[in-house]
């Protein structure tokens, strides 16, 4: 799912706080999603790694520096009104991470309980992903949406060999 087709590559990191019982987001304040809450990420750089950039994200909008990072899911985006290929996000999670969270201009971070995430103000595919999230597994998928925001078609499923 990552080779083979071009896609336009983005990360998403989501921390975790298990002591807690909780889940970092941040409302998204400008931009593509602007409204939503969603983990921290963007677009992944010419040349560098998508590890590299899930961290660079991580630290430009929450101002903190992830210390175990892994990565979770893929998911493709197909948009029928965005002339570009798929958009394929790399999910990672994150529990540990130096330094204070703070707000940036693109994104103010807010911790919600694990029973409380808002998905009604998230983009439609966080639902189907976020109990896979959860559970530490490993996922792909592919999200279909018109008008970019409504979601029309999708498949998402656990996998062994992300
Ligand atoms: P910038 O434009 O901020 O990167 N992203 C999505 N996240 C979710 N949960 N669902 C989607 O469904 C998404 N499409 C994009 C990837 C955009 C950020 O938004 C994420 C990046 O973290 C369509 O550089």
């Amino acid at each position: 799912l990552a080779r083979g087709a071009a896609h336009r590559a983005f990360t998403l990191v989501v921390v975790r706080d298990y002591e807690g019982g909780r889940v970092l987001l941040g409302e998204k304040l400008r931009g593509f999603g602007a409204g939503y809450y969603n983990g921290f990420g963007g677009k992944v750089e010419r040349g560098e790694t998508v590890e590299a950039a899930a961290a660079r994200e991580l630290t430009e909008e929450a101002n903190v520096e992830a210390t175990n990072m892994t990565r979770r899911g893929a998911l493709r985006f197909v948009f029928d009104d965005k002339p570009l290929e798929p958009w394929l996000v790399h999910v990672f999670h994150c529990s540990r991470y130096d330094g204070e969270i703070a707000a940036s201009d693109e994104m103010r971070p807010e911790w919600f309980d694990l029973d409380d995430v808002p998905f009604e103000n998230m983009w439609a595919d966080d639902p189907y992903w976020w109990p896979l999230f959860l559970e530490e597994k490993e996922f792909v998928g592919t999200f279909t949406f018109t008008n970019t925001t409504t979601l029309v078609d999708y498949w998402i499923r656990e996998t062994k060999d992300l």
